[in-house]
């Protein structure tokens, strides 16, 4: 009995030194928004963690909204949902503060299957109207005013800042796919949009693509598929490209 008392003891020692540690463990906040890319709607129910940090975690409101606390420093965020590719993101979290990820800068993006692909565009706040645009290997034009063809769809014409706008291929065919961005609004320039352009295959997150900071026109000329080849181009054209 006096042995129990005597590890009772001892425990309640070493959870008190303990606990008394975690006090002086400096940290900040990060906050942040989970958008599905294929609705632009927030995603609801998202774990959040610090990779290598187990003790920290939060999860998505029904916003796609979150606030996790973390450790000072440069951390790893990781996010898990079933049946989404979700990419983690590095940060630096400041003491006391709260870091605020950009309004787009974390995709969830359904799980795909082998042959499928999907092109996701975001941007900044201006240009307000940017447009995907997809020509097929039977020269379809998929854009926000024939969103659906055969073997691929967009979801989602944007028409006010910061996307995404989506084009997924659910059945890729023969040929190349020509993809391009339209800047719809005519100005400012495109290459002030910060736009950036994420591809996804069955493996998951497949190329991020940023627009060119220079470069004169109203076409961002991204990338082309063919088979399993995607290349990319990554000029700013007078003209449609494909
Ligand atoms: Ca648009």
């Amino acid at each position: 009995m006096k042995k129990l008392l005597l590890l009772t003891i001892i425990a309640l020692l070493v959870l008190t030194v303990f606990s008394g540690c975690a006090l002086f463990i400096r940290t900040g906040f990060v906050e942040g928004y989970i958008i599905d890319a294929t609705t632009g709607s927030g995603l609801p129910n998202v774990t959040i963690g610090v990779q290598g940090e187990r003790r920290y975690s939060a999860v998505s409101d029904f916003l796609g909204f979150f606030s996790l606390e973390a450790p000072i420093g440069t951390q790893v965020i990781i996010f898990e949902f079933p049946g989404y590719d979700l990419e983690p993101v590095t940060v630096l979290v400041v003491d006391g503060g709260t870091t605020i990820l950009q309004d787009g800068e974390i995709l969830a993006s359904p799980a795909l299957s082998p042959g499928q692909y999907r092109f996701v565009l975001i941007w900044g706040e201006q240009p307000y109207d940017l447009d995907s645009h997809m020509v097929t290997p039977s020269a379809e034009h998929i854009y926000f005013g024939n969103q659906t063809g055969t073997g691929l769809y967009l979801d989602v014409d944007d028409t006010s800042s910061y996307g995404p706008e989506t084009i997924t291929i659910t059945d890729v065919a023969t040929g190349t796919y020509g993809y391009y961005v339209h800047n719809y609004s005519g100005s400012p320039e495109i290459t002030t949009s910060e736009a950036i352009v994420k591809v996804y295959d069955a493996t998951g997150l497949l190329r991020t693509i940023n627009i060119p900071t220079s470069g004169t026109g109203l076409y961002w000329n991204v990338a082309t598929l063919s088979g399993l080849t995607l290349t990319v181009y990554n000029t700013i054209e007078a003209s449609e490209p494909y």
